[in-house]
């Protein structure tokens, strides 16, 4: 089954948004295979977003990242990566549709709620980068027959 990553940023803690994104996730039928409350290290932030050293957003990409607690998660299900991608929304809150995390509540795209992978690759990469190998579990859950 395909897994990714995905993180409630700072913003998203400080906002009290913890549970309606979780509840959004485990409603359209995502399964939970990990998850960490954790202040996210400049190292760290650094190799998350290693892609976009040296843009002009950087350092205050990684200012916010490491600016307060942060949730991650690793979720799974069948196309998961494409589908928390269209959950979350477009990256500009401003050009994310309603209905969609960012849509519904963020503003401005440095402090955009919610990361989601872009693709199976990345979910890979930023698993690894967050988790060790013993905190994913493998369960089932009764309510899942229903789902597929
Ligand atoms: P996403 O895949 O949606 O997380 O978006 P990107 O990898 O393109 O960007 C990572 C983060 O950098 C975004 F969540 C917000 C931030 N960013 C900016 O602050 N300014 C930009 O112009 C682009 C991205």
């Amino acid at each position: 089954m395909e897994r990714t990553f995905v993180m409630i940023k700072p913003d998203g803690v400080q906002r009290n948004l913890i549970g309606k994104i979780i509840s959004r996730f485990e409603d359209k039928g995502y399964r939970i295979v990990a998850m960490k409350l954790m202040q996210v290290t400049r190292d760290l932030a650094e190799r998350h977003y290693e892609e976009h050293r040296g843009k002009p957003f950087f350092e205050s990409l990684i200012d916010y990242i490491t600016s307060g607690p942060v949730v991650v998660m690793v979720l799974e299900g069948k196309d998961v990566v494409a589908g928390v991608r269209k959950m979350n929304g477009a990256t500009n809150p401003a050009e994310a549709a309603p209905g969609t995390i960012r849509g519904d509540y963020a503003l401005d795209i440095g402090r955009n709620v919610i990361h989601g992978a872009d693709s199976v690759e990345s979910a890979q990469r930023e698993i690894s980068i967050y988790f060790k190998e013993e905190e994913l579990l493998n369960y089932e859950k009764v309510t899942e027959k229903w789902i597929y």
